[in-house]
C-alpha cells in the first residue's frame, strides 16, 4: 500500500468516527463541491469562507478544513485540538493532521484538487459512494485541472456508474457547463446556490446567474482591453502587468487575470478593494511557469498559492506600493536569465559525445563540448528554462554511459 493510500484510508476512518462535525472550505467551485461531497457523505455541517476566519469558528468540534488550510497549519494547530485539513496548495510545510497531495509526490496544482483528493478519502467508505464522483470532476475542472492525471479515475467512477454519459451528467447537464454555472454562483457571491446546484437543485436559477455572469465579465474584459495599452505603459519595466482599478468586477478579477495573462503572455495581477481590505488575484500561464514564475512564492508574506494562480491580501491601501516593488523584485529574480556551467567526468568523452550525437541538443541557450574526461556544459537563459536543459542533458549522458557500458 502506497503512502497516499494509507493516508486517504486513515482520512476516511478518521472522519466516519468524528461524526457530526464542521465543515470549512473555500468559496469557489473547488471548495464548494468539496463541501458538497461532505454534506453527501457525513452527519456534518458545512460553512463556506473565502479566506480562512479561524476566529469565527468553535475550536472545540472536530473541524473538517477543505481546499484551505496548508499554509496556517501552525495557527490551526495552536487553535484546535481535533481536525483535519484536506487541501491542495502547496505549503512550505505540512502539519501532522494534513492530507495534501503535494506531500505525497504529486502535484496538487495540476492533479488532485481538494474536491477530488476528498473524492478518493470518501470512496474509501465504500463502492456505493462512487457515484460522487461527479462532484471530484466539477472541483478539478473548476480549478483548471486536466481530466487526463490522477484525475482520470474520478472520469472513470463517473461513466462507470453511469452518473456521466456522452458528458452529460444525470442525463441532463452538460459537464462543463454545470461548472461554468457553478462558477458563476460563487461569483455572483451566491454560495447556498452554489452548494444546491452541487446537490443537483435548483439548476435553472443557477443559468440565470451565469447569464449575469457571461454579460458583466464580457464588459469588463473589453473594458480592460480597450485601456490594455495604458497599463502596460504603466507597468513599464516590471515582470509583471499591475492593475488596480476600482471598477472592476471584484469576485471576476482572478478569471479576468486569467484570460489577460493567457491573451497578453505576462502574469497579470489585479487588486481591487473589498469590505476588508484590498484583495489580490495573481495569473500566470504554464509557458511562464516553465521560465520560472512562481507566483505563491512571489505573494509570500503577503498571501500565497499556487505557481500559476495565486492571491494576497493587504489591509490597506498604503501597503500597495511595497507590495508591487517586493512582488516584482521577486519574479524579476525568478526570469532573470542566468548563466550556468557544468562539469561532468566521464570515462571517454569524445565517445560519450558521439553516442549522443550532440549537436548542441537541438537548443540554442546551450554549448556542450568534450575534452578528454569530461563533458563541458554552458547553459544560458531563464532559471526554469537552464534547470530544464541541464536536467535533459545530465539524462542524455547518463544514458549514453550505460549504453557505452552495455556495449
Ligand atoms: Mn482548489
Amino acid at each position: 500500500m502506497s503512502e497516499f493510500e494509507g493516508a486517504l484510508r486513515e482520512a476516511s476512518r478518521i472522519l466516519k468516527n468524528n461524526q457530526p462535525f464542521q465543515v470549512i472550505t473555500h468559496g469557489d467551485v473547488d471548495g464548494v463541491a468539496a463541501g458538497a461531497l461532505a454534506l453527501s457523505a457525513f452527519d456534518c455541517r458545512v460553512t463556506i469562507q473565502k479566506r480562512l476566519a479561524m476566529e469565527k469558528l468553535d475550536p472545540s468540534q472536530f473541524t473538517l478544513f477543505l481546499d484551505m488550510g496548508s499554509s496556517q497549519c501552525e495557527e490551526i494547530e495552536e487553535r484546535f485540538s481535533h481536525y483535519l485539513i484536506i487541501d491542495h496548495h502547496p505549503a512550505a510545510a505540512y502539519g501532522p493532521h494534513v492530507v495534501n497531495p503535494w506531500m505525497y509526490g504529486i502535484d496538487g496544482t495540476r492533479e488532485l484538487c481538494a474536491a477530488a483528493t476528498f473524492y478518493l478519502v470518501i470512496k474509501r467508505l465504500g463502492k456505493e459512494y462512487r457515484r460522487l464522483s461527479y462532484l471530484g470532476l466539477v472541483g478539478a475542472l473548476g480549478d483548471r485541472q486536466s481530466l487526463d492525471t490522477r484525475n482520470c479515475e474520478l472520469f472513470e467512477d463517473a461513466v462507470e456508474t453511469g452518473v456521466l454519459q456522452n458528458n452529460l451528467l444525470f442525463n441532463e447537464y452538460e459537464l462543463s457547463e454545470f461548472v461554468k454555472v457553478v462558477n458563476a454562483c460563487c461569483r455572483n457571491s451566491k454560495k447556498e446556490l452554489a452548494m444546491d446546484i452541487c446537490l443537483l437543485r435548483n439548476y435553472s436559477q443557477g443559468k440565470e446567474e451565469l447569464e449575469i455572469y457571461n454579460r458583466i465579465f464580457e464588459r469588463d474584459l473589453q473594458y480592460l482591453t480597450e485601456k490594455w495599452c495604458t497599463i502596460t505603459r504603466e507597468n513599464e519595466g516590471r515582470v509583471s502587468i499591475y492593475v488596480h482599478d476600482e471598477t472592476l468586477t471584484r469576485k471576476y478579477a482572478g478569471e479576468l487575470a486569467t484570460t489577460l495573462a493567457r491573451t497578453y503572455e505576462r502574469p497579470v495581477i489585479i487588486l481591487v478593494r473589498d469590505e476588508e481590505g484590498i484583495k489580490i488575484s495573481g495569473r500566470a500561464t504554464s509557458a511562464l511557469v516553465t521560465r520560472g514564475v512562481h507566483l505563491g512564492n512571489a505573494f509570500q508574506g503577503f498571501g500565497g498559492g499556487h505557481d500559476v494562480a495565486a492571491g494576497a491580501f493587504l489591509q490597506d491601501e498604503e501597503m500597495i506600493e511595497t507590495f508591487i516593488q517586493v512582488t516584482d523584485q521577486r519574479l524579476h529574480r525568478m526570469i532573470a536569465p542566468i548563466r550556468v556551467e557544468l562539469d561532468i567526468p566521464v570515462k571517454d568523452a569524445s565517445m560519450v559525445m558521439k553516442v549522443l550525437a550532440i549537436d548542441n541538443l537541438g537548443y540554442d541557450t546551450i554549448d556542450v563540448t568534450a575534452e578528454k574526461d569530461h563533458i563541458l556544459v554552458t547553459a544560458w537563459g531563464s532559471p526554469g528554462t537552464v534547470k530544464n536543459t541541464i536536467d535533459d542533458v545530465i539524462a542524455c549522458v547518463i544514458s549514453a554511459v550505460s549504453m557505452m557500458e552495455g556495449e
